[in-house]
């Protein structure tokens, strides 16, 4: 079933029925004001930080049609009749309301049309601003004047601290008044120290004729989202919060003539009394908004356009050139702290959710993803290992240990992983190789907990934090748990994956040591990353396979023996990945995870799923079979089997675990993974649920980021090198020929790719600007002009 297209030419995604499986939603704003809103409205702000500067209340996981949002209603003062301007919350039959839902870069216009009065509301936050516009036009399309009230509705939080304002109400209740003067609501919220403030929500470019700042004034006291009593009664009832919920609410009256059109502007943010005068005084101005709408959508395409593709494949295109792009900054932007399922119960960056996310978008923002790799950097400690959560107020140099009790009081956390500062070798090279900034490794930045050292430095100790940390079978332990959150394996039990992923980190930082001539750097990484391939390749490859873990009584996860979950996929894409499997096992552990984890969906991340708990190590068994880390098909652990299998040169089949887990190739079916075609989710349920197919943990999620860079640097093969560009695609033998367009240090390629032999991998000849480089897959920088025509033949 289709619910929507893509359209690539102004970079939206067009929702055409609201009625989607599940609310479809789009991020606006920015790190100091975000937003989310679905197709039908619903949604919520945040300051700051989605746990500790929320403004507009949400209320996760209530049913679709009762969800707090950004509402206007429309009523017709002579039939009483009422409807909302996005479909929900009042919910009209479909047979007679339109709706269209267009999800842009940073903004939602949502139009509808219901008998004959037409609407269009687009919602976005100014650039650089920290409050949101609404900005609301009605037409009439009747032959006769139509006499109608709009009421706009906003559900303000009493605290911006989700828990206080949720659950604390005893307390949250309590604090927070509101006022009315001059076409705007204010709210006040109390707050110990520095909590309480100012918010405001108000109209320009017309006249309120009603308020409520009550919630309950608003709705009635036993009244809902779709039949709010003022609504009903077409009039506000003048109500202020003191004690209770507050909203900002206001009534504009219009009159229209047949085809006549009137707009209103409904501001809402945080900030005084003054500036909300001032801001309602701004937007009388008929040209703001088409002028900040067109920035905004300059400022998001010009980074989207740093990498565009043209290939045959007009879903991949839609994804790579708009929604899979915009998906990846809002990871770097947002980490995993608020969406429409996660709660905002985390208040910072988890560490290496956001190396990968900052990784997705070197290619697009390289000068925004090195400050996030700043920012991780500072949030390693002196001792090597990493926070797995910096906090958005982290303060370098004062932070706790992540095994202290203050720490676990101030995030939830209790240990380090094994894996955190694992992820920092790849992020480093390629932020080097993108900027050209071998220099970055003497940058000098803080610890999280006390003293600093430059990145090279900040590399090296994670490197002997790990190696101090070495099992019986000369192993990386886990401490607590490597990238599978559910696999806890403790501070005896030790991770393959995680060696393999020690193993590639001693291999990059020998590059770098050798990059700045640290021989004696080198030759210790050297011994060190030899004895580990040792281990690897005596105790982990079995049966054809490598095995997952080894726990503190020496049980082998993922052996082939194992009743349950007797072949894992990370570990598989992992030897590859890291280097540490020969050819011929690459090949053969690929070829089994094909033969036993491939699906019509994607791989399975083991098969057969937990059902029991056998051993204390495998809490994932306390999900259900074939979801989450239980054994779905776990879309960050796509990425890695697209990027092996590109390794290998097997492009048809890379492209085959790309294509079925690509949410754009389910816009035809939205039954089946019910999330947006648009973006990544975070997995889909693998074979041995009876939902085999359906999506869950959409936009927030490392799949986006990881899967992003398997695409742009596996399949499409195009690579910052450090003084130059490399472009190896590993693409589906169909394809003739596809070009990009990318932007690097300055300058911009043109680069068209022919493959008229039909292979899935080779480089026979480059051509930059008329001249030829055989057999090199390599552009020069030093040849590069600020525009450069690239012609490359494969065979
Ligand atoms: O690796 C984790 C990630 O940090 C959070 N989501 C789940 C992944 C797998 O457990």
């Amino acid at each position: 079933m289709n619910y929507g297209y893509f359209d690539d030419a102004n970079k939206e995604y067009v929702i055409t029925r609201p009625d989607t499986p599940t609310p479809w939603t789009n991020y606006l704003g920015s790190t100091e004001y975000g937003a989310i809103i679905t197709n039908n409205a619903a949604g919520y702000s945040f300051i700051g930080s989605g746990a500790n500067g929320k403004l507009l209340r949400f209320r996760f996981n209530a049913c679709y049609s009762n969800l707090p949002g950004r509402y206007i209603y429309i009523s017709d003062q002579e039939s009483k009749d009422y409807w909302s301007a996005s479909w929900q919350p009042v919910g009209k039959s479909l047979e007679n309301y339109q709706t269209i839902c267009r999800h842009g870069t940073a903004y939602t216009e949502i139009t509808s049309q219901y008998q004959n009065i037409e609407t269009s509301t687009l919602y976005y936050v100014p650039l650089h601003q920290q409050y949101e516009i609404w900005h609301f036009k009605v037409k009439n399309m009747d032959t006769v004047t139509r006499n109608l009230s709009i009421f706009a509705y906003s559900e303000l939080t009493n605290h911006k601290l989700e828990a206080m304002d949720m659950n604390n109400l005893q307390y949250s209740q309590y604090i927070s008044r509101t006022y009315y003067k001059d076409n705007h609501l204010m709210q006040y919220t109390n707050g110990l120290s520095d909590d309480g403030c100012w918010r405001f929500f108000g109209v320009s470019k017309a006249s309120a004729v009603g308020w409520d700042g009550s919630r309950e004034g608003f709705l009635g006291t036993y009244g809902s989202y779709s039949t709010p009593s003022a609504v009903i009664n077409g009039a506000c009832n003048q109500t202020l919060n003191y004690t209770g919920n507050s909203c900002g609410s206001l009534q504009v009256n219009v009159n229209l003539e047949p085809q006549e059109e009137n707009e209103m502007v409904f501001i809402l943010g945080e900030g005084t009394d003054e500036m909300a005068s001032q801001l309602l005084n701004h937007y009388k101005n008929a040209r703001v908004v088409q002028e900040e709408l067109f920035q905004l959508k300059q400022y998001w395409h010009s980074k989207l356009e740093a990498f565009q593709v043209q290939t045959p494949d007009s879903k991949f295109n839609s994804m790579i050139n708009v929604w899979h792009s915009y998906e990846c900054f809002v990871n770097t932007y947002w980490s995993r702290t608020a969406s429409l399922i996660y709660s905002s119960g985390r208040n910072g960056l988890g560490y290496r959710d956001t190396v990968a996310d900052l990784q997705s978008i070197m290619h697009l923002d390289h000068k925004l993803a090195g400050e996030r790799l700043v920012t991780l950097l500072s949030g390693q400690v002196s001792n090597g290992g990493a926070l797995p959560l910096v906090r958005f107020d982290h303060i370098p140099g004062t932070e706790f240990l992540p095994d202290s009790p203050e720490y676990q009081q101030k995030t939830g956390y209790d240990n380090y992983r094994c894996d955190d500062g694992l992820w920092l070798f790849e992020a480093v090279l390629q932020y080097i190789k993108e900027s050209g900034k071998v220099e970055f490794l003497d940058t000098i930045i803080p610890y999280s907990d006390t003293g600093k050292a430059t990145v090279y430095e900040h590399l090296k100790k994670a490197l002997e934090f790990l190696l101090a940390r070495l099992g019986e079978h000369h192993l990386l332990i886990a401490i607590d748990n490597d990238w599978n959150d559910c696999l806890k394996l403790g501070s005896q039990g030790e991770s393959v994956f995680a060696s393999f992923q020690l193993y590639l980190g001693l291999k990059i930082f020998q590059e770098l040591a050798h990059l700045i001539h640290k021989d004696k750097d080198l030759i210790w990484a050297e011994s060190h990353a030899k004895e580990l391939y040792s281990s690897l390749q005596t105790h982990c490859f079995q049966d054809g396979q490598f095995i997952r873990a080894i726990t503190k009584d020496h049980h082998v996860i993922g052996a082939s023996t194992n009743e349950e979950a007797s072949l894992w996929l990370n570990p598989q894409t992992w030897s590859v990945i890291s280097g540490v499997a020969s050819p011929k096992q690459a090949e053969e552990v690929l070829d089994k995870v094909d033969k036993i984890l491939k699906t019509e969906y994607g791989a399975l991340l083991f098969y057969p799923s937990y059902t029991s708990f056998k051993l204390p190590e495998i809490n994932m068994a306390v999900y259900l079979p074939g979801v989450k880390e239980n054994g779905s098909i776990f879309l960050m652990a796509e990425a890695w089997i697209i990027k092996a299998e590109t390794m290998l040169g097997h492009g048809n089949q890379a492209w085959d675990y790309f294509n079925s887990t690509n949410p754009a190739s389910y816009n035809d079916k939205c039954e089946l993974h019910q999330t947006e075609p648009y973006v990544y989710s975070q997995f889909v349920e693998g074979i041995e649920s009876p939902y085999y197919g359906r999506a869950h943990g959409h936009w927030l999620t490392g799949s986006a980021s990881s899967i992003m860079l398997s695409v742009v640097e596996g399949i499409l093969g195009v690579r910052a090198d450090y003084d130059g560009l490399i472009v190896q695609p590993c693409i589906p033998s169909k394809w003739e020929e596809f070009s990009i367009v990318r932007h690097f240090r300055n300058k911009t390629l043109h680069i068209h790719v022919c493959n008229p032999d039909h292979v899935e991998k080779g480089v026979t000849k480059i051509v930059l600007n008329g001249e030829e480089f055989i057999n090199s897959c390599f552009i020069p920088l030093c040849k590069m002009k600020e525009l450069n025509e690239v012609e490359i033949i494969m065979g």
